[in-house]
């Protein structure tokens, strides 16, 4: 019957969860992973588990080991939603990406000590620090992250911000998300023009938001982009992950 199975699957996936509970390892670093991809010509995709996002759900029947494995062979690294009211995210997700042995993007919207404290807690080897929200305690916080040995990648939406950044600190990961943050709209023009006057001044440019396929990450590649990052269009598509590699 119905039940039965239903209790089948819930006790597989608990098992698997439970596990992933007990991990104590650390994801190898993003840089490193990244400008190897690079050498051997490629450019780096890091895949996103994101099931919701502010404009709504956008699938929850992808559980994160079916996403991991599916897209795990060909992303240089993972980035992992744990916002929990928007995002639908997890810090469970984090551990359970652990075992892939990939560098991992912890998602959220950093603002606190204790969040970056959690990120390494939880194995993470990277953090999310976004310019706009933090605005004068950003480098309060990525020297915070540094300290306890992440990676943090700072992002931005606009060439003012960006060129804030690699001026500051040149070494850090430049998100380059090609979204909006007030008013959520994308324009990969924007991002294309505000990668076209950081390129060759960050250490590495990462493309964040509205990629759809092949072709944006050609354009984000071409114009200096060493990696896309790429969530909705994963989630949707899982097989995509292999033309994005290619
Ligand atoms: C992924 P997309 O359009 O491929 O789903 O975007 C990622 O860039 C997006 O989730 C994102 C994000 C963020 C989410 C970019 N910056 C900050 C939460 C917080």
């Amino acid at each position: 019957s119905k039940a039965v199975d239903f209790l089948d699957v819930i006790n597989g996936l608990t098992r698997k969860r439970v596990e992933a509970m007990r991990a104590s390892a650390r994801a190898p670093g993003m840089i490193k992973a990244i400008e190897q991809r690079n050498s051997e010509g490629y450019l780096a995709l890091i895949a996103e588990y994101k099931r919701a996002s502010p404009s709504g759900v956008i699938r929850l029947d992808i559980d994160p080991w079916t996403y991991f494995n599916a897209v795990g062979q060909y992303a240089t690294g993972f980035s992992i939603l744990t916002e929990p009211i928007y995002f639908l995210g997890s810090p469970i997700f984090i551990k359970i990406a652990l075992s892939y042995g990939k560098p991992i993007l912890y998602k959220d919207f950093v603002i606190s000590r204790e969040q970056v404290m959690d990120a390494r807690e939880l194995g993470a080897s990277s953090v999310l620090l976004i310019k706009r929200l933090l605005g004068d305690s950003l480098w309060e916080l990525a020297d915070y992250a540094i300290k306890q040995g992440l990676e943090p990648l700072i992002e931005v939406d606009n060439e003012k911000d960006a060129l804030d950044v690699i001026n500051t600190n040149p070494n850090v990961m430049l998100g380059i998300n090609s979204r909006d943050l007030n008013d959520l709209s994308i324009s990969l023009g924007r991002a294309l023009s505000i990668i076209r006057v950081v390129r060759g001044r960050a250490n590495i440019i990462i493309a964040e938001s509205g990629i759809k396929g092949v072709e944006d990450a050609l354009k984000l590649a071409n114009e200096g982009a060493n990696a896309v990052l790429v969530g909705t269009a994963l989630m949707r598509n899982m097989n995509l992950s292999r033309e994005l590699s290619e």
